[in-house]
């Protein structure tokens, strides 16, 4: 993430990767205060086994760009929402990437989707995962068949 100022958002996606047994690493870095670290971090990924990175950044949100920008691993952006435009211009910033470097975009702080989009990336080619996101949508669906209204 851009700023330990985005982590009351962004504690939710880890949550969710432990939840699913998946190893993370959790750091803050910016696309703009701290670009050369950025760039060391991220070659240093698909050496060490990463197979996705979540980028969450807010405001001029380049963050997710320039990690895309560096890897051909997966990269899923969070736009953080932002005090004076509540999010659209993380959003915009993020999802309007040239043609040839893609970030797949999750809604306005949507940290737990981003964690579920990248476990589902990693089960492709991990069954035991695939078996746990069958059951964490099927374990879904059924709080959604039980619902009752007062
Ligand atoms: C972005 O600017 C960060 O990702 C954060 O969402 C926003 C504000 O950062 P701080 O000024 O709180 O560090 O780079």
């Amino acid at each position: 993430m851009g700023s330990s100022s985005d982590w009351g958002v962004m504690k939710a996606a880890t949550e969710t990767l432990a939840q699913f047994g998946v190893d993370s690493e959790t750091k803050v870095l910016s696309a703009h205060r701290t670009p050369a670290e950025l760039q060391a971090w991220v070659a240093s990924l698909r050496s060490r086994g990463f197979g996705a990175v979540i980028a969450a950044a807010g405001g001029a949100a380049h963050l997710a760009g320039v990690v895309a920008a560096f890897t051909t691993l997966p990269v899923i952006g969070v736009p953080i929402k932002s005090k004076s435009l509540e999010g659209l211009d993380s959003l915009l910033s993020m999802v309007q990437m040239p043609s040839g470097i893609p970030v797949a975009v999750v809604a306005i702080d949507g940290a737990k989707n981003a964690a579920l989009l990248a476990i589902e990336i990693l089960a492709v080619t991990d069954d035991a995962l695939r078996q746990k996101m069958d059951e964490f949508r099927a374990a879904q669906a059924r709080k959604v068949l039980d619902s009752t209204l007062d």
